[in-house]
């Protein structure tokens, strides 16, 4: 018997030529993130909502940090904060607790970005009797961002993955993030920098489903899919530039693009988010 991977195309999920789009916005319009959250459109856009004074000064505390650590193969690159994948729910709240306060006092920053972002949904989702928070479990919170910057040098810098399976891992069966499997996950991205060419989000119009996870063993990971199983879906390959904020159902399997030069760098600062239920938009990271 073969032990080879078997790259035929995935099956899934694809949305129609509406809801396949990553909507342009030149301001924050909170609204537009509902659309994601609910599933009515795959991506928004805001171009330029950070200003680049914010975003250079946050890059820099990020670059300088003595606390910013390197991340192995499965993701090449530097980050600082926690993140959920493949990891018992008490590892990832660990690792969170120890992350908050040093990302607390990295984003204490005048304009940080993420304030001004969950201070406009939580205004749209007031008017729903709905808030965001960060996913708990027994008290304990989530880690509010992550910080990063990748370098993988192949075809991709980040390899073809989806946000999803993960929240059906078994490791985390406890965590209330857990309760958010089967609704669109929505993938909020704030650039801090990327400048000259590359470092385009690669974004496929695929939902793989479970028997094509379980064929390519990514069912509770969601990484990586061969490129090949992509073949014969539309993509799109998103300019992303420093300021842009871009929110984005992760099901969808997406990747980045390596940097034309090994000199760039991209820099982002991330969370992940869904409804938990009618009132409760929880994050991770
Ligand atoms: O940096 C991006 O544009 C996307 C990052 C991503 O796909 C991820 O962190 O899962």
């Amino acid at each position: 018997m073969s032990n080879a991977l078997d790259t035929r195309p995935v099956t899934g999920w694809t949305g129609n030529s509406d809801y396949f789009v990553i909507r342009e916005y030149d301001e924050f319009v909170p609204e537009a993130v509902l659309d994601v959250l609910d599933g009515r459109v795959a991506g928004v856009m805001f171009r330029g909502m950070v200003p680049l004074d914010v975003c250079k000064n946050i890059s820099q505390r990020f670059w300088d940090s003595p606390d910013r650590k390197t991340r192995g193969v499965e993701a090449p690159g530097y980050y600082l904060g926690a993140y959920t994948w493949n990891k018992p729910t008490a590892q990832y709240l660990d690792e969170s607790a120890e992350a908050n306060p040093i990302l607390r006092e990295l984003l204490d920053v005048p304009g940080d970005p993420m304030k001004v972002f969950y201070d406009g949904l939580n205004r749209v989702l007031a008017e729903r009797g709905a808030v965001v928070r960060p996913s708990l479990h027994e008290g304990r919170e989530s880690c509010v961002a992550l910080l990063r910057s990748w370098h993988g040098r192949g075809q991709f810098a980040l390899e073809p993955h989806d946000d999803d399976s993960q929240c059906s891992d078994p490791q985390m069966a406890d965590y209330e993030r857990n309760e958010v499997f089967g609704k669109p996950v929505a993938a909020l991205n704030i650039c801090l920098e990327n400048e000259g060419g590359g470092g385009r989000l690669a974004f496929w119009n695929v939902q793989p489903d479970e028997e094509s996870k379980r064929r390519l063993g990514v069912q509770y990971t969601g990484s990586p899919y061969p490129v090949e199983t992509l073949e014969g879906f539309d993509a799109q390959w998103v300019e992303v530039g420093t300021g842009d904020v871009y929110v984005f159902n992760g099901a969808h399997v997406h990747a980045v693009e390596p940097n034309t030069t090994e000199q760039q760098t991209r820099t982002t600062l991330a969370a992940m988010m869904a409804f938990k239920d009618d009132h409760n938009v929880v994050t991770w990271s």
